[in-house]
């Protein structure tokens, strides 16, 4: 494998940065997670965007242009001959000196990894996964908006390992005042009487790639759809409920804190949007 940082390609074993990086240092940069699908990179254009407002969010000046990124991204998965698999692209605010103070770092730095992805088990899909809530209430958007996909994801690693330590795979977390926020790396959908609800950005969400897909698929089959804060209840009464995310994809969810959704089995309308998502992917996108 062959690893790019700033416009040169590494073998994996010599793909290295500096330790005095901020992105290392304090966490202090953005980042995407693309899937490609059949020689395509799924939604590149809209991860780019995403990646651009994330920069931006941390006034963090991106010296490529956004043809220069999609450039590079697609000579990494030529280079690795990833037909289908994941990318990781990295911008960390570069090297610097001890100290918060971006202003000593020369230049961001720009890593992306091509590498083959390890699918979630196909059970999954199937026959659903099972959530519970975790304490961890996820991070106040004045304190660091979550729209930004930083490299700062102690706040859903947190989550994370109290989810992993009660025996579940993925969590729930509610932000601050008691709604649904989202997963600790994938946004969450429920149904109720045929309509589709998300939480709203503001609420503490990634604006997920997949999710605006989903957005798109709502539309595209006629079914109603609604951003609205959440709560736990409403979870509760939902007839269905998936969560959507790159590496995901859309997984039913089939119980949350011990309560069946629905009849507790993977829903009608959860298996015709992944039916549709998976149409979709490798025709949306950057072909190689
Ligand atoms: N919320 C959070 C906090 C995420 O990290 C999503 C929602 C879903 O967004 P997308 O754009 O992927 O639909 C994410 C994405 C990984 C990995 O390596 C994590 C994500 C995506 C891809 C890979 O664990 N999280």
């Amino acid at each position: 494998m062959e690893v790019y940082i700033n416009g040169k390609f590494y073998p994996k074993a010599d793909a290295k940065i500096s330790v005095f990086d901020h992105g290392l240092l304090y966490g202090d940069g953005v980042f995407e997670g693309i899937r490609v699908y059949d020689n395509c990179v799924f939604k590149l254009e809209e991860h780019l965007e995403r990646l651009e407002y994330s920069a931006k969010g941390i006034a963090l000046e991106l010296p490529w242009s956004r043809a220069e990124l999609a450039t590079a991204t697609a000579e990494a998965c030529r280079r690795n001959k990833i037909a289908n698999g994941y990318i990781r692209l990295i911008v960390t605010r570069g090297e610097g000196d001890l100290g918060l103070s971006p202003r000593n770092c020369k230049a961001p730095t720009l890593i992306i990894i091509a590498d083959a992805i390890k699918l979630y088990p196909d059970e999954f899909y199937k026959t659903g996964i099972k959530l519970v809530t975790v304490p961890t209430r996820r991070v106040n958007p004045a304190a660091l908006p979550p729209m930004i996909k930083s490299l700062n994801y102690l706040n859903n690693i947190l989550a994370k390992i109290e989810a992993l330590n009660l025996g579940y795979h993925e969590c729930l977390m509610l932000n601050d005042q008691g709604y649904v926020a989202e997963c600790s790396g994938d946004n969450l959908f429920l149904v109720h009487r045929g309509k589709l609800f998300t939480p709203p950005a503001a609420s503490g969400a990634l604006r997920g790639i997949t999710r605006q897909a989903v957005v798109e698929i709502a539309a595209q089959l006629g079914v109603a759809l609604s951003e609205e804060n959440l709560t736990r209840y409403d979870v509760f009464i939902a007839d269905e409920a998936f969560l959507t995310g790159s590496a995901a994809e859309v997984v039913p969810v089939i119980e949350v804190d011990g309560r069946k959704i629905g009849d507790g089995k993977p829903g009608a309308l959860t298996g015709r949007v992944l039916e549709v998502f998976r149409e979709k992917v490798s025709r949306d996108g950057l072909k190689l």
